[in-house]
Parts: C-alpha cells; sequence; structure tokens
C-alpha cells in the first residue's frame, strides 16, 4: 500500500459463488499485479442489488466473496479489500455523477439490455444506472489501471467519458483510467451454450465450474460441456466455440498454449480431452479451496482486516468526494 505507486481498481459483486470465469478473467490478475500497485478490491454489494437478491443469501456471498479472494491469493497485508455499503462516497459521487451521464449512454450498456431481459417488466433504476455507480467507484480512487474481464469494457469507457466530460466542464478532477484485460481468459464461455460468457448467476448449474465445486463435480460438468460433433481438439472461435472454450480454460489452468494443447490431444477424443481439461481445472483450484476452508472460521481476523481497510478507503474517498462537491457548487462556510 505505497503511496507513490500507481492506483489499481476493481470490483466483484457477491451475487454467487465466483467462477473459473471470474478468477481467469479478473482475479487472477489481480493476484498477478498486486505487488505492483496500490490496489483496491471491492465487493460491490451495492451493484448486487439491481437484480432481486435474498438478504440473508447476500449476506452470507458477501463474507464469502471475501474469503474467496483471500484464499485466492490477494494479501491484505498489500491490497486494500472493503465492501461498498460500508463507504458512503459511492453512492453519494453516484448521484452526482448521474447528472454527468445521459439515458442515450446508459440504454446502450449491452448488460442492462441483457440483464433488463431475464428481468421482466419491473427493471429496476439501479440496473439502468449500474454504470454510474462502477464509474463512481474507480473515479472516487483516481484510478490509473481497472483490471476486468472483456464484458466490462463498454463501461470503462464510458467511466472515461464521464470523467472528461466532468475534467473539460469544471477542471482536472479525475484521472481518466485505463482497462488491463488479460491476453487469456477474459471470456470465458459458458459450458452449456459456449456463445454466452460464464456467469455466476447463471440458473444452470452445468453452466459453470464454481471456485468451490468438487473434482468429481467439475469433471462431470466438463463432461456435459457442449462441443460439437467433428471430434478434433483444434482452436477455432467461430466454428468450434465450445472446444475453443475449453482450450482456452485448459490452457489459463495449466500454461500452455493452443499449439500444445492441440498436439497433446492429437488423435484422441473428445472424452480424454474434457477429463484432461477437469483434472487440470480440479488441480488449479485445490490449493484455493484449502485455503478457503483455513480462512473461513478466522472470523476475528477477516473483522480486523476489513476494518482497517475501510477505513483507508474512506479516508481517500472522501478526498476525492469533497473537490467534486465543491466545483459543483455545493454550499460551504
Ligand atoms: P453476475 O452473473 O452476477 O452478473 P458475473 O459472473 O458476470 O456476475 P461480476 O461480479 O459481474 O461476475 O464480475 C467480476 C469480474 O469478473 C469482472 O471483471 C468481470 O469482467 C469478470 N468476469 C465475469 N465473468 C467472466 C467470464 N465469463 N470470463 C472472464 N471474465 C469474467
Ligand atoms: N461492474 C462490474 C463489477 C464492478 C467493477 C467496479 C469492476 C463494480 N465496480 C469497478 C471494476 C471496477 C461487473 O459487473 N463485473
Amino acid at each position: 500500500m505505497e503511496e507513490n505507486k500507481k492506483v489499481l481498481y476493481s470490483g466483484i459483486q457477491p451475487s454467487g459463488a465466483f467462477t473459473i470465469g471470474n478468477y481467469f478473467g479478473a482475479i487472477k490478475n489481480w493476484v498477478d499485479l498486486q505487488s505492483d500497485y496500490d490496489c483496491y478490491f471491492c465487493i460491490v454489494d451495492l451493484h448486487a442489488i439491481t437484480v432481486p437478491q435474498v438478504a440473508k443469501e447476500l449476506r452470507k456471498n458477501s463474507y464469502e466473496s471475501l474469503i474467496t479472494l483471500l484464499a485466492c491469493g490477494l494479501d491484505p497485508e498489500k491490497v486494500t479489500l472493503y465492501f461498498q455499503s460500508h463507504v458512503s462516497a459511492h453512492a453519494e459521487l453516484t448521484w452526482i455523477l448521474n447528472n454527468y451521464t445521459y439515458m442515450g449512454e446508459l440504454g446502450r450498456m449491452t448488460q442492462f439490455k441483457d440483464k433488463a431481459q431475464k428481468q421482466g417488466e419491473n427493471i429496476r433504476v439501479g440496473l439502468y444506472s449500474y454504470p454510474v455507480l462502477m464509474a463512481a467507484d474507480i473515479l472516487l480512487y483516481q484510478t490509473d489501471v481497472v483490471p476486468v474481464g472483456e464484458d466490462q469494457k463498454q463501461h470503462l469507457e464510458l467511466t472515461r467519458d464521464i470523467a472528461s466530460r466532468f475534467n473539460n466542464l469544471y477542471s482536472p478532477t479525475f484521472k481518466v483510467p485505463e482497462p488491463f484485460i488479460g491476453e487469456k481468459g477474459g471470456r470465458i464461455m459458458s459450458l452449456q451454450e459456449p456463445t454466452c460468457k460464464m456467469s455466476k448467476s447463471d440458473e444452470n448449474n452445468n453452466a459453470f465450474i464454481a471456485l468451490h465445486d468438487g473434482r468429481d463435480q467439475i469433471i462431470k460438468k466438463f463432461k456435459r460441456a457442449i462441443t460439437d460433433s467433428e471430434a478434433e481438439v483444434r482452436y477455432d472461435k467461430s466454428e468450434k466455440a465450445g472446444v475453443s472454450n475449453l482450450m482456452e480454460i485448459y490452457s489459463c489452468a495449466t500454461g500452455k498454449d493452443y499449439a500444445e494443447i492441440e498436439r497433446e490431444f492429437s488423435g484422441k477424443g473428445y472424452g480424454d480431452f474434457k477429463s484432461g481439461v477437469g483434472e487440470a481445472v480440479a488441480d488449479a483450484l485445490k490449493p484455493i479451496q484449502e485455503k478457503y476452508k483455513e480462512l473461513y472460521e478466522d472470523k476475528s481476523y477477516i473483522k480486523e482486516i476489513i476494518s482497517k481497510s475501510t477505513e483507508r478507503t474512506i479516508r481517500t474517498a472522501s478526498r476525492t468526494l469533497s473537490k467534486v462537491k465543491k466545483k459543483v457548487g455545493f454550499f460551504e462556510f
């Protein structure tokens, strides 16, 4: 947590158990980058309530999200980890930035369109304004870089637009952040619908691998994964979406490149390939699962981490927020 390092910021919703999409697309990069930046990682519970949640489950998922991030390797001595709802500046800045964001911009967001479609008639205003809250998260900390999966690129572009608009209208107030998307794993697809993103809130349990899934369950889910009728392990995203997705997952879990994977499974059927992917993923997740068990019961340690982090976060966020309030013209003595 050195002040002279560049600032890295990212968030994740406590909307269910984290998947290998979250891990390979985002969290693994967070762990790899944590020593090089001044990092803030936020469990975005305010974002989670933009779709219906059961209070008891949200509370449980929030605690488990925190433990999972630590189990994945985030070091609380190095990074600042906190819950979004514990820092009121996020909601305050969101309200202000709502007035520097246009309806047309929010209506174009693909995540909004996808999620709204699933909600039926009563779409929450919060779901619509979701990207403004995300912009507030990022801009409060004068963030340089935001490591995310590909699906968040559009939100990042909007964040940059809002920041530049505000800076141009008043004077430089916000740092304009850059996205960071890993070379691999930026878009892990559903195992059941390989043209859709793997998502932790998918109703079909076979569509994703949760980080806490056991070895047998992982192997079973990969066995059921949708592929094609060609029986050739070859990377071709448009013609062979299912197999290419499994190859990407295997590559993320083992570090092997696609040519190597094609050679390894040449002449073998999908059965062997799928068990290979399953075993590799189970191996990659094993240390995370062990660490998770170890941390889960240590509530006082976890509480200590959060209270220290939250204090620091509130201090940093309130600096930006008071600048913004002044620029906008709110009265003060
Ligand atoms: P939900 O299903 O509740 O919308 P989600 O699984 O899409 O959740 P988020 O909490 O919205 O996950 O995202 C946390 C981080 O994980 C973001 O940086 C996001 O881009 C990344 N991410 C999510 N799904 C994937 C995926 N399938 N592949 C790569 N990265 C992903
Ligand atoms: N919108 C993101 C989660 C998120 C986030 C952020 C990511 C909320 N605030 C700030 C990066 C920076 C999502 O749905 N994955």
